[in-house]
């Protein structure tokens, strides 16, 4: 009798095992079939692309606000538990009873269904993988449980040992390679989807024109000699990113095309060629996130190609009392930027290349924004298509809907890189350094304060201009044991505000302080 109780329990261990081990073969062969249509016939994005759409706007803060630009793994990894859950769940109700255990794989593959055509732009079609992918890991579970009731019922009616062993090594052995499969199936599908992109592959092929304008040279002695204060410029693979966008948009370059329209005299249409003709710029921009806590780093620095957005609007010709400019990306998120700043003498572009190559897919390719001195959040439109002038009378835009400030001007802020925060440095003297910013508006010092002593001066490293970031570094001189540094960045009109405040509404402010031990 014990040894049958022990079989019980065993078996469901087993059959939560055989639920996990189907559910990934749903996934793996749905990403394989998917390969072949869309990312968004992709299972785990549809579904994450659901959630996202109906997380509330708190949530979406505070995802960005614990996870910072890991939003995204941190979403995965959250569905990615809720499957395995569920999964087990669903392997033990199936091995006590099989139809039950069949009505809830189905639901679920209709769930995933829904959630894949419901997806904007999607057809009957992309749902394919998804119910090929059910039916093949219904088969699987089947096979699964059949041979764990096999190995059990010999254990139940105590024939020889060695039967039980055999039936349980041919549920192992299966389950096996169902996980083997599922895993194969779902790299297959990557490679297949990452060889079949044109996207990636025209991106690649892409060259620019000589700007018309170059960026101007970068001084020497941009950089501070401080180990582990971050690169001036920030390569592309380090460069932070934040948006909505689950799967990244895949624009076709020979379809892309921006409208410009809405309170102007002209209203017109521009393709990507007409940009590589035009007469492009080059700068050096530092771009920041309002969801940038003190001390975060939500922000990044970068040499950008592009065309000036106060040509397109001299064309188009603002008209009335037009006092803003709605951009859209392709997935329809939405920044509303004064027309002003747009229109005076800064490089606020439409961006085509970053750090001399096409700008990656997830920062906006074939086309963003970039605007030096405001927040991303009203001006940086990855993915761009279309720019209407209008007035923050008439319309609002994706963040500023969810309780974000309409205007959002970076706030000026120094960062301390060095020491990490609880970190460990030498005792004696050491030089600790970072990164200051006040685009627009440019650094003019920073201060450091060890210990709540004297705030003393540090050294600024050179000026590239005023709309990047500035490195600075202090020689300290403390005892071992632990110590508090503190600081703050001042811009032509004084220093940083010391008074703390959130992210939402319009960024963060306050006095970095880092705590380090000295020894
Ligand atoms: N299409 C699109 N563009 C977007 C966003 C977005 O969610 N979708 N986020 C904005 C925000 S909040 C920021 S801070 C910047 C970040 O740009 P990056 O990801 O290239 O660093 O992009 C902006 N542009
Ligand atoms: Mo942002």
């Amino acid at each position: 009798m014990k040894a049958l109780l022990r079989l019980g329990r065993k078996g469901s261990t087993l059959a939560a095992l055989a639920g996990i081990v189907a559910a990934g073969l749903v996934l793996g062969v749905a990403e394989l079939l998917g390969a072949f249509l869309t990312a968004r016939a992709a299972p785990l994005i549809a579904l994450g692309s659901t959630f996202i759409d109906f997380t509330p706007p708190w949530l979406q803060d505070f995802a960005i606000a614990t996870f910072g630009t890991n939003d995204k793994v941190a979403l995965f990894v959250g569905m990615g538990v809720t499957i395995v859950i569920l999964a087990a769940i669903l392997g033990i109700v199936a091995y006590r009873k099989w139809v039950l255990g069949v009505a809830g794989v189905v639901l679920m593959g209709a769930v995933i269904v829904a959630a894949v055509i419901s997806r904007a732009g999607a057809t009957l079609l992309d749902a394919v993988p998804t119910v090929i992918g059910t039916a093949v890991g219904l088969l699987a579970l089947r096979y699964l449980i059949r041979s764990l009731h096999a190995s059990h019922d010999a254990g139940a009616q105590e024939t020889a040992r060695e039967t039980t062993g055999t039936s349980r090594r041919t549920f192992f052995v299966a389950a096996g390679i169902t996980a083997i499969v599922a895993g194969a199936a779902a790299a297959g599908g990557r490679a297949i989807a990452g060889a079949r992109n044109t996207v990636n592959m025209a991106r690649e092929a892409l060259t620019f024109p000589t700007p018309a304008s170059a960026a101007p040279a970068v001084p020497s002695g941009v950089e501070v000699d401080v180990e582990g204060v971050v690169p001036w410029v920030t390569p592309n693979p380090d460069f932070y990113r934040i948006d909505t966008a689950l799967s990244v948009p895949q624009i076709d370059l020979e379809s892309w095309e921006l409208r410009v329209h809405g309170m102007v005299e002209e209203e017109f249409t521009i393709t990507f060629q007409d940009l590589l003709d035009a007469e492009l710029i080059e700068r050096h921009i530092t771009l920041t996130c309002v969801s940038n806590p003190v001390g975060g780093n939500l922000a990044g620095n970068a040499k950008w190609l592009g065309y000036p957005i106060r040509e397109l609007l001299a064309r188009a010709k603002p008209t009335g009392d037009a006092d803003m400019v709605l951009s859209t990306s392709t997935d329809g998120f939405s920044a509303s930027t004064p027309l002003p700043i747009l229109q005076d003498d800064r490089d606020a572009m439409l961006a085509i290349s970053m750090n001399g190559e096409a700008l990656p897919l997830e920062h906006g390719y074939p086309v963003r924004m970039v605007v030096p001195g405001l927040y991303g959040y009203v001006s940086a439109t990855k993915w761009v298509v279309d720019l209407e002038v209008t007035r923050f009378a008439d319309k609002t835009a994706y963040w500023t809907d969810r309780g974000w400030a309409e205007k959002g001007p970076i706030k000026t802020m120094a960062r301390v890189e060095v020491p990490r925060s609880f970190g460990q440095v030498p005792a004696g003297a050491f030089t600790i350094g970072g990164s200051a910013w006040a685009q627009h508006r440019g650094i003019t010092k920073v201060e450091v304060q060890v210990d709540g002593g004297e705030w003393e001066e540090a050294t600024l490293a050179a000026e590239a201009s005023v709309d990047t970031w500035r490195q600075w570094s202090h020689e300290i001189n403390v005892d071992a044991g632990s110590h508090t540094v503190r600081a703050r960045a001042y811009d032509p009109d004084g220093a940083q505000t010391e008074d703390r405040a959130d992210t939402v509404p319009d960024g963060a402010s306050g006095w970095q302080s880092v705590q380090f031990t000295a020894n």
